[in-house]
């Protein structure tokens, strides 16, 4: 198993993602919104990042072994709701951030109130595009999984309470560290990092393998992989935001620290996070074997946990 065939079946998927979005996508967006709001969620959406959450899902759903276009409907689905999650983590009254993807942040090439509305309409237009998801077969329960684990990943359940916690945490992290015993603190940043970040990849293959009719037989430990992996995903970021460049991740380094910020390296020192990551990687890898069931996912389920720890941006 290598790198370098994983690495071609990132891409693959990732620029037919990328056309996708360029030519379909982008098109409903627009015949749906006014000239400013479009220009605005086009400039977040279109400023290049890993699109991760698309690809994890049409490789959820099987690749191109089936016909792809549900499972790229679903990945723009994801890519907006992710682009309006850092559209309003960067917003002066959260994270407070000027660059992200090596760009100026959306409120300051356009304006706070513009970039509240075009991460409000990014986050519908995510529940509007799996009403194109076309049904195959008899299969009523669809769009009621869909919607349901798009929510759960993405709304109340998951990433919005994730945020809640965090923008908590930095708030009372003065309260926490005189107070607060250091199983309290850990509890606090594990369910932080599950909800923020990890809830949204992991409803990322939940709901690409929905598409298929072997779904039923995949869903738990595919929801055991997608929790481990959302938590190396976060686990590394936060090790990216100790070590990483302005260069090489495109947005501001050092922000968790310089906000007092409750993460993994604080709580555990870089050393010990560095062995989770290994830990958590090699968990990957034999948990991908539960589920996988083609060479092609062998080699994609088996890389990625790689790729995501040794990532640079
Ligand atoms: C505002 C409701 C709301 C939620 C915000 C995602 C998030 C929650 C905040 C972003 C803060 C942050 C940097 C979290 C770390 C994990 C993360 C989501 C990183 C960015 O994801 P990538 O690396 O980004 O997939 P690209 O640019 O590659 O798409």
């Amino acid at each position: 198993m290598s790198q370098s065939a994983f690495s071609e079946i990132f891409h693959s998927y990732r620029a037919a993602f990328e056309n996708f979005l360029d030519t379909q996508t982008l098109f409903l967006l627009s015949k749906n919104s006014a000239p400013e709001l479009f220009e605005a969620m086009k400039y977040s959406l279109m400023a290049g990042g890993k699109r991760l959450r698309p690809v994890l899902a049409l490789a959820a759903s099987g690749g191109f072994q089936v016909d792809s276009k549900n499972a790229l409907f679903l990945g723009s689905s994801l890519e907006c709701i992710h682009t309006y999650s850092l559209i309003h983590d960067d917003l002066p009254s959260m994270d407070n951030d000027d660059f992200r993807r090596g760009m100026p942040t959306l409120h300051k090439k356009f304006s706070e109130s513009t970039a509240v509305l075009a991460g409000d309409a990014l986050n519908s237009f995510a529940f509007y595009f799996l009403s194109f998801v076309e049904m195959e077969n008899e299969d009523a329960s669809l769009y009621k999984d869909l919607l349901e684990i798009l929510h759960t990943g993405a709304g109340a359940p998951g990433m919005v309470s994730g945020q809640i916690y965090d923008l908590q945490m930095e708030r009372e992290n003065s309260i926490y560290s005189r107070n607060g015993n250091s199983e309290d603190r850990v509890g606090l940043v594990q369910l932080t990092h599950r909800l923020k970040t990890g809830s949204l990849i992991k409803a990322s293959l939940l709901i690409g393998n929905r598409l298929r009719r072997d779904w039923r037989e995949r869903a738990t430990s595919l929801s055991k992989y997608g929790e481990d992996l959302g938590l190396l995903f976060q686990i590394t970021d936060d090790i990216l935001d100790v070590e990483g460049t302005q260069e090489s991740l495109g947005k501001t380094p050092g922000k968790d620290v310089k906000a007092g910020k409750i993460t993994y390296p604080a709580l555990f020192g870089m050393d010990r996070c560095k062995e989770m990551v290994l830990d958590l990687q090699k968990n990957l890898i034999s948990l991908s074997s539960e589920f996988v069931s083609t060479p092609e996912e062998t080699i994609f389920f088996q890389e990625l946990p790689i790729y995501i720890g040794q990532r640079k941006n």
